[in-house]
Parts: structure tokens; C-alpha cells; sequence
């Protein structure tokens, strides 16, 4: 199975470390994308990273990630609240699909209880900070080691 993961990010988190620090911290998406390439390297995998504030900008690379990757790493921000489209895209990818969510979202308003992605995840990591990540290209690494062995 290919090695390279998406990491895709959705709306607003390009504010990341900039804004509401109590719900998201001070790490910066930059900070985010370069701690993951570190372990990347660690981990024998190659990344693309992404962040965009449109929906249709995100699925075209679930589209993309379709021919290429092994595994998408997903924080679709409010489009996880929201978004069939991004649900029916990711239905489309064979390979694991980890959906991260920097805060506890279960913790927060009723309308964030609710996650689209999750019908399709195969893991969710939720309030463990920007560390979420990190754990879930371990666990990306992981199921393609189990896959290729
Ligand atoms: O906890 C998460 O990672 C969320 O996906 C973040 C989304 C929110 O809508 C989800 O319910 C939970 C919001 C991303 C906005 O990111 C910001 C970061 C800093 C400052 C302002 C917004």
C-alpha cells in the first residue's frame, strides 16, 4: 500500500495558534504541518498537507488522495458538522481514514456532537490538542505496516 497520507484541514484553522488559544492552543497550523513531517520521516511516510476554507477545495484532494494514498488524516473543521459532500468523498477512498479534532468536541455545543466524517472513520481522536495528529499518522503507519506485512 502506498506510503504517502493527506493531512487535510478544514475552515478557519489557518487561524490555528492565532485566535481562541484557551480552545485550540498556541501551536500554529505551520507548527502542526512541520511537526508531522518530522514524523513522517520517522515513520517511512510521505505527506501532503493541506488546509483550505472551501469545501469543494477539499474534496477534489480526497479525489486526488484516491489514486495515491494509503491514508487521509482529516480535520474538517465545521464541515464536519455539516458536510455529506465530504462524507460521500471519503466513501469513495478504500484505504484508512483517521478524522482528528484539536478540542473535545463532545465536551462543547450540542451541534458539535454530531460528525458526518464519523460514518466513515475508522478512528477519531478528539481533545488531545494538536498532539491528535501526530497519534493518528502513528496509527496511519501502523495499518499500512499491518497491510504491507
Ligand atoms: O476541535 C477541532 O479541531 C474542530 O474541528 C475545530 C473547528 C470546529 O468547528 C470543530 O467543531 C472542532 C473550528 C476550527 C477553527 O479553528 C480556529 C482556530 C483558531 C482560531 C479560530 C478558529
Amino acid at each position: 500500500m502506498s506510503r504517502l497520507v493527506y493531512v487535510l484541514n478544514g475552515p478557519n484553522l489557518n487561524l490555528l495558534g492565532k485566535r481562541q488559544p484557551h480552545i485550540y492552543g498556541h501551536e500554529t497550523l505551520a507548527d502542526v504541518e512541520r511537526d508531522c513531517q518530522v514524523l513522517a520521516a520517522e515513520l517511512g511516510l510521505q505527506i501532503r498537507f493541506h488546509q483550505s476554507n472551501r469545501e469543494c477545495e477539499i474534496i477534489d484532494w480526497i479525489h486526488q488522495a484516491r489514486e495515491t494514498a494509503g491514508g487521509i488524516v482529516i480535520n474538517p473543521a465545521a464541515f464536519t458538522h455539516t458536510s455529506v459532500a465530504i462524507l460521500d468523498a471519503l466513501n469513495t477512498f478504500d484505504a484508512p481514514v483517521i478524522e482528528v479534532h484539536i478540542s473535545n468536541v463532545h465536551k462543547r455545543e450540542e451541534f458539535r456532537h454530531r460528525s458526518f466524517v464519523s460514518l466513515r472513520a475508522d478512528g477519531v481522536i478528539a481533545g488531545l490538542g494538536t498532539q491528535g495528529y501526530q497519534l493518528a499518522l502513528r496509527r496511519l503507519a501502523r495499518l499500512i505496516d499491518e497491510k504491507a506485512a
